[in-house]
């Protein structure tokens, strides 16, 4: 390889590895409360992937309706599967189980260095999720 190709093919190693993946586990509860995503908060850059355990049964990832920055594809895992979700677009994404919705097992995803008081909350949002929201936005400051 001629040294010239390489360190042009060196200096776009950094690029890469600044990708991070992050894991989160769906669990049937821990000390936030009954079902719960484990952590409920992460704060990514732009590349950045999450990959979602199923390690307690019952419960998927898939985003909030409307509550996903402009431009983000909406992702909905099946019950019981693990799915890894890279994130691209700048802003804020809530993230649901299906099925404890209601319950308000909800989390936030941040892209970008944006403060929690940029997060615009979609009207229509579960009881639930706003308070466990509202948790979150409080812990997260
Ligand atoms: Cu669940």
């Amino acid at each position: 390889m001629r040294p010239i190709f390489l360190a042009a093919v060196l200096s776009l190693l950094p690029l890469a590895a600044q990708a991070e993946t992050f894991v989160v586990r769906m669990l049937n509860g821990n000390e936030t409360g009954g079902m719960a995503f484990e952590p409920d908060f992460l704060s990514l850059k732009p590349g950045d992937k999450v990959k979602f355990l199923a390690s307690q049964r019952g419960h998927n990832a898939a985003t909030i309706d409307g509550f996903l920055p402009q431009g983000a594809l909406p992702f909905k895992g099946k019950i019981n599967e693990e799915i890894e979700i890279t994130f691209t677009e700048l802003g804020f994404y809530g993230i649901k189980c299906t099925p404890h919705y209601d319950m308000g097992m909800v989390m936030l995803v941040r892209v970008g260095d944006l403060t929690v008081s940029e997060m615009k909350i979609p009207d229509g949002l579960r009881p639930g999720a706003i308070k466990r929201i509202g948790q979150i936005v409080e812990r997260s400051q």
